[in-house]
């Protein structure tokens, strides 16, 4: 429910979804209580306020459907209609609290003063009483029953403001007619909207006015025929139509703009998908746009970055493919190649090494020997006996550099050396010490001296 206060407090109005108003005022300490009603509720009411029908006729209808006469006495209205709607205990809408029920706020025998029923002591009271309420029956019956002058008054403006309420309910009220009510639009594109109004009081004049963005708009209000070439760049349009039958009937009625930029000529719109209105503007929203390929943003003037993803394997560069490009060939970026020393491995989308030294493979290396292979490169190593001097291999001379252990006679070979003796000396291949021949002789010799004693002992025995 919408709570409206009026400016100066003196009253509230409550509004229903639904349609339904109440309005309580306060003035000079009498409350005043106006129902409104939405014109969903023709022929649906009953009850004290009548039936909401146009037709007075039947406004004193009891509970059970019985009609009062509208002639009938104030005495009659009072006991056989009003006291009838009389509302029963358990029936009210209403929440008590504590001990107090329905009926604590009834008293079903107070009579109220009938007005048709006062005797005036003679014409002429009557008439002055007439003269200061302008002839409004209820200030002169509250004038009567106080004798307080403002609060009758009161009473009469109020009722004054309530006939004017009343009018302004029976007037209907000017209907716009928009074709179409709905617009897709694409800036720099032309619309046209047809605009016509009605009213259903055939006496009132409705003027009809165009309120709204002015840029690139034009309305002709003889005609009702409204243009607009709405700009390129997105903002806020508002295309609003307001009608006044000078009778207090106004309404207004705005074109649903579905808008879109053009997408910078970068894409499509798409009109079946909006972004939500702004609650200040419930009439525009904006298309979304569909970019072509390479391009992004909401109006597809970024040109996509085809390496916001890091799709090159680590350590390798991504360049991204401009969109026109990427557009025409599908090629979102490119990347560099690996690092020298390796290559991209499909499957993985990684970098990996190269095995120069694996055999068999197209892969070469320059080595002249033996090869190593090492993370992201290799290296040429030689065979014992040998250097290496890059690529290359050269045999190591064992007897220049004094790394041999012979004895006597070094000979450098490819990839080693050997010893040799001098004459008079053989190599023992263990030591690779040279002996003298001479030294063998006389130990050979010894040997066979002490062999020729053991024999001479035993002749010496066996004789
Ligand atoms: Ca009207
Ligand atoms: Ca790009
Ligand atoms: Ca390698
Ligand atoms: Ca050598």
């Amino acid at each position: 429910m919408e709570v409206i206060y009026n400016a100066t407090g003196s009253s509230v109005t409550g509004v229903f979804s639904s349609g339904w108003s109440i309005t309580i005022s306060l003035s000079e300490g009498v409350l005043s209580f106006l129902a409104g009603a939405p014109g969903t509720a023709i022929n649906r009411t009953r009850g004290l306020l009548g039936v909401f029908n146009n037709d007075i006729t039947d406004d004193f209808t009891t509970p059970d459907g019985t009609i009062l006469p509208i002639n009938s006495t104030e005495r009659q209205i009072h006991y056989n209609f009003g006291q009838l709607w009389m509302v029963q205990e358990g029936a009210s809408l209403f929440h008590y609290k504590g001990e107090l029920t329905t009926s604590s706020f009834q008293e079903p025998s107070f009579q109220p003063v009938f007005f048709d029923e006062i005797s005036w002591p003679n014409e002429t009271i009557k008439a002055e009483y007439y003269t200061i309420c302008n002839n409004v029956t209820q200030c002169v019956y509250d004038y009567w029953l106080t004798l307080n002058k403002k609060l009758a008054e009161a009473t009469a403006t109020k009722q004054a403001e309530n006939a004017v309420k009343a009018g302004e309910a029976k007037n209907a009220v000017p209907r716009i007619r928009l074709i179409p009510a709905t617009v897709n639009v694409t800036g720099g594109d032309l619309v046209t909207v047809s605009v016509s109004v009605t009213d259903d009081d055939v006496t009132d004049v409705v003027s009809l006015s165009y309120t709204g963005n002015t840029t690139g708009t034009s309305f002709n209000n003889s005609t009702g025929l409204f243009t607009w070439t709405p700009a390129l760049t997105a903002q806020v349009f508002m295309i609003r139509f307001i009608a006044d039958d000078g009778n207090g009937g106004v309404s207004e009625a705005s074109v649903r703009i579905s808008y879109c930029s053009g997408c910078s000529s970068n894409g499509t719109c798409n009109f079946d998908r909006q972004t939500l209105p702004d609650v200040n503007f419930p009439n525009f929203a904006v298309a979304t746009c569909e970019c072509a390929l390479g391009y992004t943003g909401d109006d597809c003037s970024i040109d996509l970055d085809g390496c916001l993803a890091n799709p090159c394997p680590q350590d390798v560069n991504c360049t991204d493919v401009p969109a026109p490009l990427h557009s025409s060939s599908g090629v979102a970026f490119t990347c560099s190649d690996c690092p020298s020393g390796f290559t991209l491995d499909n499957n993985t989308r990684k970098c990996v090494d190269i095995d120069e030294c694996a055999t068999g493979s197209n892969v070469t290396n320059n080595c002249e020997q033996l090869c190593e292979n090492t993370e992201g490169s290799y290296t040429c190593t030689c065979y014992d006996g040998y250097r290496s001097n890059g690529s290359r291999c050269y045999d190591v001379d064992e007897c220049t550099e004094r790394s041999d252990n012979c004895d006597q006679i070094c000979v450098n070979t490819n990839g080693s050396f050997y010893c040799e003796c001098a004459a008079g000396y053989t190599l023992n291949v263990t030591s690779n010490l040279c002996i003298s021949v001479q030294r063998i002789s006389e130990r050979d010799k010894n040997s066979i001296l002490e062999v020729i004693g053991l024999c001479l002992d035993r002749v010496d025995h066996s004789s």
